[in-house]
């Protein structure tokens, strides 16, 4: 049996990012049904991720959106989360939603297109100059439709061009991460759409190049494990977007359709150093009939959970095996720690840390659900796209 005090010393120091976008209504093309209390602007946006932080205690920073949480002053908005007791984590740049974009934006035939992207990215880092963060996550919805649409080739041209612009921009204590993502809304080719794809961009322009493996965005039945040892091991494994998926880019919440993967992942984060703050932890999901707070801390306690299990696993015992050539004492080793019930652990943690054990309870308890469902009447709920 390993200590349990380092593992729960790790899992202390394991910070889980939530995004922003993640309080507002969300929904599909078919529909988006609207919430009771959901905030009307980043401020509020804010404030319920502050109640994650507060129940959970690992979630101290918060993802944005660029135009989502467009505002006049960064500064004050950073301040705001501070007050708050959280602070504001990647920013996110969106070259996807504007009517310029739809035959691409950075890889757009067009060099005008492409220079409004490019600028848009550049504003991103000027934000982070604003609010502190020292991530940038990059992701293009670019790609094409239809076979001969445009120069495969010439759009990884343009590709490297963008991203070495950026790269210049950058300060010295920031990076950015790049996002691969198989398809959609391109359906033939898709600029970034693997992660050999970003690592050989990232590699290229550098070290605050790195990649971010979003869990939904694969084909299915691919080993993300994998993906997630080999980018440890090249230093390129920038961070996560988790989320789960059945089907494609589902953005269910972490660890609900396959949590049996999420370990397999955190394993390998474990094994590979990469549980510390060089790689990002974040969520990207969004909660289309279930409430978001309750739906984000569920999604936070499903990461711990998987890295409490990844962290229980006994590797010199699992080693040994390895090495004598023992499968099944191997598998037995791996599937011992996953097999294991995590939850009176964390919740000792939690005593521990000062909160409530149970933090879905504590949170229902609160009250802060009624509060915001009163308060918040009137005005425009952030959704998607706003
Ligand atoms: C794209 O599907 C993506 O995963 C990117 O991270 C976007 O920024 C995010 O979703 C928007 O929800
Ligand atoms: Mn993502």
């Amino acid at each position: 049996m390993k200590d349990t005090t380092e593992i729960k010393a790790a899992l202390r120091a394991q910070h889980i990012e939530t995004p922003s976008w993640a309080y507002g209504n969300s929904g599909t093309r078919f529909k988006v049904f609207a919430q009771r209390g959901v905030p009307r602007d980043p401020y509020e946006k804010l404030a319920d991720a502050a109640q994650v932080h507060k129940y959970t205690g690992v979630a101290p920073t918060v993802a944005l959106h660029i135009p989502w949480d467009k505002v006049d002053d960064y500064a004050d908005l950073a301040r705001h989360a501070r007050e708050l007791g959280v602070g504001i984590g990647a920013i996110n740049s969106n070259v996807f939603q504007d009517d310029d974009y739809m035959l691409g934006s950075v890889t757009n035939p067009d060099p005008a297109v492409r220079r409004k992207a490019t600028d848009h990215l550049l504003e991103c880092v000027d934000i982070m100059d604003q609010t502190g963060s020292d991530t940038l996550k990059l992701w293009f919805s670019d790609g094409t439709n239809y076979p001969g649409q445009d120069d495969i080739r010439a759009r990884q041209d343009r590709l490297a061009e963008a991203l070495a612009t950026v790269y210049e921009r950058l300060g010295e204590n920031q990076r950015f991460l790049l996002e691969y993502k198989l398809f959609e809304p391109a359906f033939y080719t898709t600029d970034v759409p693997d992660w050999g794809t970003a690592y050989a961009h990232c590699v290229k322009l550098g070290p605050k190049a790195q990649v971010v493996v979003d869990t939904g965005h694969h084909a299915p039945g691919t080993n993300i494990e994998f993906i997630v040892a080999f980018l440890l091991r090249e230093g390129k494994l920038g961070g996560f977007d988790f989320n789960s998926r059945f089907y494609a880019d589902d953005d269910l919440m972490v660890g609900a359709a396959d949590p049996f993967q999420l370990f397999r992942i955190m394993f390998e984060v474990v094994r590979g150093g990469g549980l510390g703050p060089h790689v990002a932890f974040m969520l990207d999901q969004c909660h289309n009939i279930e409430p978001k707070i309750p739906g984000q801390i569920r999604s936070v306690m499903n990461v711990q959970e998987a890295t409490a299990k990844a962290l229980l696993v006994d590797q010199e015992a699992l080693s040994a095996a390895q090495q004598a050539g023992d499968v099944l004492g191997a598998n037995a080793v791996f599937m011992d720690a996953y097999n294991t019930d995590v939850r009176p652990l964390l919740a000792e943690l939690r005593t521990e840390m000062g909160l409530a054990a149970d933090p879905m309870a504590a949170y229902r308890d609160s009250g802060y659900h009624e509060k915001i469902a009163a308060e918040r009447v009137g005005g425009t709920q952030a959704g998607w796209g706003a």
